[in-house]
C-alpha cells in the first residue's frame, strides 16, 4: 500500500492521475481467444490443423473435451485482471450431432452462452475456414470450384446467425470475424481472378447483417504453404470493408516486419467507426507466440488510449502456444495487454502533445525516457489486487497446482 501511495504522488508530479487511470483500465474489454487451450483443435475432429498456421509443441494436459476446454478457460480468466470477453470459433460447436460446417446451428453455442453468462462476459464469434476437407487445398472462398465456394459462403451465412443468436442470448454486441487462409504456394499466373471470387463470396455473406453483430475481416500478408500470394491482402479487405461499411480486424502478426500495427490504427481510426485487432507476438513469421509486455504493444496501447479509442478498438487475442503450460500461456498474455494498457494510460498526453505541437522535441524526448521509469509496477499490482486476483509470482504457483491436480491427469 504505502509504495502504491508513493507511485501515486510521483505520476501526480508528472501529472497523472494514477485513480482515474484505473478506473478507465477497469473498463477496456479484452476479448480472451479460447483456442490457445488446445491448439486450435476444436470439437469437430482430431484433423490437424491446416490453412497456413500452426501451433508447435507437444506439452502434456491439453484440454480435449468441451468441459476440459471450459475449465481450464474459467480457471484461466480467473487469474485476468479486468473486463473480459470470450472469443469462439465455429470448430468448438458443443453437439452430438456431427458438424457439418455449412450447417451450424445456432444452438451449438448454448452451452458457450451459459459458460458466458454465467462469468458476466461478452462472447465474439469466427467462422472457422480451415483444418476442413473442404478447405484442404487451402482455398476456399475464392475457390475455382463453385461447389467449394458455395459450400463455404453457406458456412459464413450460418456463422453469421448464429452470431446474430449469441448477440440476442447475451444481450451484447457479437464481432464476426471472417479470416480465410487462401493463397498459393508458388508466384500467381492470375492475381486478380481469385480475388474477384472472393469479393463475390463475401457480398452473398455480408448481404444480411444484423445491428448486433460488429462484421470484420482479418488480412493477412502469407502463410506457411502459401507463401507466394494471399488472396485477402490487407489492400483487399481495406477496400472492400470502407466499401461496405463493415470493419478491418488487424492482427500484428500479418504485416511486413517493419510494418507496425500500432500506426495504422490512427489511421484506421480517421475514417471508421470501429477497428478490431488481434494482438498476438509475431517472432520472424506469424508464428503466434505469446503476448508479451514488448515495446510495440504498448505502442498499440497508446493508440488506443490516447486517442480515447477504448471503445472502437476491440481488442482481441491470438496466439496459441502448445510447448509450455497452456494456461500461463493464456493468463501472461492477456495480463501483458492488460498491463500495456495500464503503461499506455500512465502518461501524461495533453503535455505530450503540447510539447509535440509546439516543437520541442528535446523535451518530448526526455519526458519520455524519464516516464519509463517511474513505479509502474506498484501500480500494476494493485490493479490486480484491487480486481481480486494474484499478482506476482502467485498466480504462477495457482497454475502449478492446477497443473499437479488436473492438467497431469489427463
Ligand atoms: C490466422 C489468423 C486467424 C487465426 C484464428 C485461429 O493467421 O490470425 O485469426 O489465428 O482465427
Ligand atoms: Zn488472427
Amino acid at each position: 500500500m504505502a509504495r502504491f501511495e508513493n507511485a501515486v504522488e510521483i505520476y501526480k508530479k508528472y501529472g497523472v492521475d494514477v485513480e482515474s487511470a484505473l478506473n478507465r483500465l477497469s473498463e477496456i474489454p479484452i476479448s480472451v481467444h479460447c483456442w490457445q487451450g488446445d491448439d486450435v483443435t476444436g470439437f469437430e475432429s482430431r484433423a490437424a490443423l491446416s490453412g497456413g498456421i500452426q501451433a508447435t509443441g507437444n506439452y502434456p494436459g491439453k484440454a480435449t473435451t468441451p468441459d476440459e476446454l471450459m475449465n481450464d478457460y474459467e480457471f484461466a480468466l480467473s487469474l485476468m485482471p479486468g473486463k473480459k470477453r470470450i472469443n469462439l470459433h465455429a470448430i468448438y460447436a458443443i453437439t452430438e450431432e456431427k458438424i457439418e460446417r455449412d450447417n451450424i446451428k445456432p444452438e451449438y453455442f448454448d452451452k458457450w452462452i451459459e459458460f458466458a453468462k454465467a462469468q458476466g462476459l461478452g462472447i465474439d464469434f469466427n467462422p472457422t475456414f480451415f483444418s476442413h476437407p473442404m478447405s484442404s487445398d487451402g482455398l476456399t472462398l475464392s475457390h475455382p470450384d463453385k461447389n467449394v465456394r458455395d459450400f463455404w459462403v453457406r458456412h459464413g451465412i450460418t456463422c453469421m446467425e448464429t452470431a446474430h443468436y449469441i448477440a440476442q442470448k447475451i444481450g451484447d454486441k457479437v464481432l464476426y470475424n471472417l479470416w480465410i487462409p487462401d493463397g498459393l504456394k508458388d508466384i500467381p499466373a492470375d492475381r486478380l481472378t481469385p480475388r474477384l471470387r472472393l469479393k463475390e463470396s463475401l457480398d452473398k455473406i455480408f448481404a444480411v447483417r444484423y445491428d448486433d453483430v460488429i462484421c470484420a475481416v482479418e488480412s493477412k500478408v502469407f502463410g506457411i504453404g502459401v507463401e507466394s500470394y494471399t488472396v485477402g491482402s490487407s489492400e483487399f479487405y481495406m477496400n472492400y470493408a470502407a466499401k461496405n461499411g463493415i470493419c478491418c480486424l488487424l492482427d500484428n502478426g500479418h504485416y511486413h516486419p517493419t510494418e507496425v500495427v500500432s500506426d495504422k490504427i490512427p489511421s484506421m481510426l480517421a475514417f471508421n467507426d470501429y477497428v478490431a485487432l488481434h494482438v498476438t507476438r509475431p517472432v520472424r513469421w506469424d508464428s503466434d507466440h505469446v503476448v508479451l509486455f514488448e515495446d510495440e504493444l504498448r505502442e498499440i496501447a497508446k493508440e488506443i488510449v490516447r486517442n480515447n479509442a477504448e471503445k472502437r478498438v476491440l481488442i482481441g487475442l491470438d496466439y496459441f502456444d502448445a510447448g509450455i503450460n497452456r494456461i500461463s500461456a493464456w493468463v501472461t498474455g492477456q495480463r501483458s495487454m492488460a498491463k500495456a494498457l495500464l503503461y499506455a494510460l500512465l502518461m501524461p498526453y495533453e503535455e505530450m502533445k503540447r510539447l509535440q505541437d509546439a516543437g520541442d522535441f528535446s523535451r518530448l524526448m526526455v519526458l519520455g525516457e524519464e516516464l519509463k521509469t517511474l513505479p509502474f509496477g506498484d501500480v500494476w499490482d494493485e490493479y490486480c489486487s484491487r480486481a481480486g486476483v494474484p499478482c506476482g509470482m502467485e498466480w504462477f504457483e495457482l497454475i502449478r497446482g492446477y497443473e499437479d491436480r488436473v492438467l497431469k491427469k489427463r
